[in-house]
């Protein structure tokens, strides 16, 4: 960012997307960040529309700059320079802030602070501190202290009043807009981002949020605490603006932020405008969404998803033990629909993620690894990525441990999901620790990412597509240490940017670890990507990898229930099929009677829709993924 110096006054409003600070205390950083923040995005846009509106007056203009962290180093000095030289008027805004990201935002703020420039924190961890908890805790009273503005909420009807108030050197320490939850229809200033962000990030891949909100009711989400349990979205109109606003920048490929799109109330309008800008007007979009496992069950939500273009999609599976997942009040997750929806989504030739959280009360070291094996036996996933259970602020986990007093690591740069911050019933912190480092190789052996590969293969999905996520997913951990949503290309370290408290390291040593470690890192993603390369050039060259089957690809009216360990491994298993079977009057096994035979497709035992028409033959054709 330039100091740019201009004559007359203009107002600088300054977006940050902060990072966190990794093991050593360094700020987490990329030269290419995994996906530009639609947080940013959203609160980019929204500035922008108050600037092309005059918000102070023609004669105060407001100049926008954003910049994320995770692939940007952010100067507080040169900001506070930046400031200065347009007249001493400017806010800068620290945008969707997480908790794990908290502590180095008020190191951000509190140096601007130190220098004079007004702050303004928001996103997850102010919004779900607010709406969960009776009294503000210690760390953003701490903040506030330091003379660092709140803002909890969302952005869309707040952000004018903000920028009035800091126009006139008046922020207020606090702006609540929980109590309203915006109305994000036909909002002017869609989130956008200019396409110099998205080439900071890897691939040709922006994000935006269709929509908000999801009304299931599991313990530990955040999402329903902050945005709401009732869907609000964008309409189909404003969702084209986006997509137009992108494609004719270069951005075809896209992330949708919902956090469960198949509820989205308007998903099927959303698509059929999707499918009408792809098919009509011939434009090559595609997409990667999250969504619930009962998404199968929405008709033609998984046909129309493939028109649409989506590529990709994360599903929310968790566990696969009934007794965790009502321990977590996830009650919609249903082991006897995990199949089910799995083998949907390749008989579309979509690639499958699947989050799995390690650390529900009845998990212990021995039963994830064994859950896991079951996994890899009998469900049809491509990528599963690993999360530990955390009582994350915002959700009411946290807010039930919070009041009644139980130890949680008061460290919130912790709070990344990939840290043990709480006990657990049945393991030590030291158990829970390994059980999750242990969970990625367990999961990604040479075997199994061969078994990924050939059930892909054989399923119509492009494998050399597949190849790179499936590298990035099951190599993230064992290089670089990091989950694979946080990971990115070519990790940047300043030895300066160091978290407060920890001491600035002699040059010579820090240089000579950092190229030390940058190395090996090197060394070990070549020798990964060949190996996983070699896998798929030797399936490519299997005559017979087509015909490729076995027990996770078996369609479930062939299935043999009585024998899967995934209904049968414990008490909860048995008693969820046995729930199932007095529910829908027959037996897992019985759907035999009732399911497709196998006949090139994989059924799902659902009767044939009209829209269930899609086979093998047509997969071919389907576009290649993200
Ligand atoms: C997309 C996404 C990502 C993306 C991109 C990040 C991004 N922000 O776009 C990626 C994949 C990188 C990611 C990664 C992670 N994520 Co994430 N992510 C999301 C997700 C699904 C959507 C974010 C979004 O776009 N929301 C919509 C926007 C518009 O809402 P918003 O961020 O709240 O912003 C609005 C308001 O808060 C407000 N606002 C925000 N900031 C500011 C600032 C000012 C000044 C003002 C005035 C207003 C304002 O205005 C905005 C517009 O209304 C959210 C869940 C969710 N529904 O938000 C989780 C979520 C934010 N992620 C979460 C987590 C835990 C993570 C990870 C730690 C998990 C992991 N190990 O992968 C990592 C860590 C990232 C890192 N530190 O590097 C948690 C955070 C919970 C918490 N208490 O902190 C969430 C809430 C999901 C959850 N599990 O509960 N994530
Ligand atoms: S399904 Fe996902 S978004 Fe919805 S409440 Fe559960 S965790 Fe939250």
């Amino acid at each position: 960012m330039s100091d740019g110096i201009s004559a007359s006054k203009r107002f600088q409003l300054i977006l940050i997307k902060p990072s966190h600070y990794d093991e050593d205390g360094y700020v987490v950083q990329w030269l290419r960040s995994t996906m530009p923040s639609n947080s940013l995005a959203a609160v980019y846009s929204l500035a922008k529309g108050s600037a092309e509106r005059e918000l102070l007056g023609s004669d105060l203009p407001i100049d926008v700059h954003a910049m994320d962290e995770t692939n940007t180093r952010v100067r507080p000095r040169e900001i506070a320079r930046r400031i200065a030289n347009n007249g001493g008027l400017g806010l800068v805004g620290i945008i969707g802030v997480q908790s794990n990201e908290f502590p180095r935002a008020v190191d951000i703020a509190w140096s601007l602070r130190d220098a004079g420039v007004q702050v303004l924190i928001g996103g997850f961890h102010v919004s779900g501190c607010l709406a969960m908890l009776n009294e503000t805790p210690s760390d953003i009273k701490a903040a506030q202290e330091l003379g660092i503005s709140i803002y909890a909420g969302e952005a869309e009807e707040g952000l004018d009043e903000v920028i009035l108030d800091a126009a006139r050197g008046k922020l207020r320490p606090l702006y609540d807009y929980m109590k309203h939850l915006p109305d994000i229809g036909e909002i002017a200033s869609p989130p956008f981002l200019p396409v110099d962000f998205v080439r900071r990030t890897i691939g040709n891949v922006t994000s935006f949020d269709a929509g908000r909100g999801c009304p299931f009711q599991c313990s530990f989400c955040t999402i329903i605490n902050v945005q709401g349990r009732k869907s609000r979205y964008r309409s189909p109109d404003s969702i084209e603006q986006i997509l137009r606003m992108n494609y004719e920048n270069g951005v075809n490929r896209f992330f949708i932020t919902d956090d469960n799109f198949a509820r989205n109330k308007d998903w099927e309008g959303i698509y059929d405008r999707i499918i009408k800008l792809r098919e009509v007007d011939g434009m090559d979009i595609r997409f990667c969404i999250q969504v619930d496992t009962l998404c199968h069950k929405i008709p033609n939500f998984i046909d129309k998803s493939r028109r649409a273009g989506v590529t990709r999609v994360f599903i929310g599976l968790e566990n696969i033990n009934p007794a965790n997942l009502i321990a977590a009040k996830k009650r919609q997750n249903k082991i006897t629909e995990y199949r089910k929806m799995l083998l949907e989504w390749k008989r579309v030739g979509i690639i499958t993620y699947a989050g799995y959280i390690l650390g529900f009360p009845n998990d212990t070291p021995e039963s994830i690894r064994h859950d896991i094996q079951i996994i890899q036996k009998e469900l049809p996933v491509d990528m599963l990525e690993f999360f530990i259970l955390t009582p994350l602020p915002g959700s009411e986990d946290h807010k039930i441990l919070y009041e009644k007093g139980v130890a949680m690591d008061p460290d919130m740069n912790k709070y990344d999901v990939e840290h043990v911050v709480t006990a657990h019933p049945k393991m030590t912190a030291d158990e829970w620790m390994g059980a999750y480092q242990a969970a990625w190789g367990t999961y990604y052996t040479d075997d199994h990412l061969e078994t990924i590969v050939r059930r892909a293969y054989s399923s119509g999905v492009n494998i050399r597509s597949l190849m790179p996520v499936l590298f990035w997913f099951s190599s993230a951990v064992p290089v670089e240490g990091v989950h694979p949503l946080q990971w990115g290309i070519f990790r940047i370290k300043h030895r300066r940017d160091r978290r407060p408290g920890l001491p600035i390291e002699w040059a010579l040593s820090f240089y000579a670890r950092y190229t030390a470690d940058i190395a090996r890192k090197v060394l070990k993603v070549i020798k990964r990507w060949r190996h996983l390369k070699q896998i798929v050039l030797k399936v490519e060259a299997d005559p017979l990898a087509k015909l490729y089957t076995d027990e996770a690809l078996m369609p479930v009216a062939e299935e043999d229930a009585a024998h899967m360990e995934l209904y049968t491994q414990n008490e909860a298993a048995r008693a969820a099929v046995e729930r199932e079977h007095r529910v829908t009057g027959h037996h897992i096994a019985s759907h035999r009677a009732n399911g497709r035979q196998a006949n090139g497709h994989h059924g799902n035992g659902h009767t044939a829709s009209a829209d269930d028409h899609h086979g093998r033959d047509e997969l071919q054709t389907a576009p290649p993924v993200i």
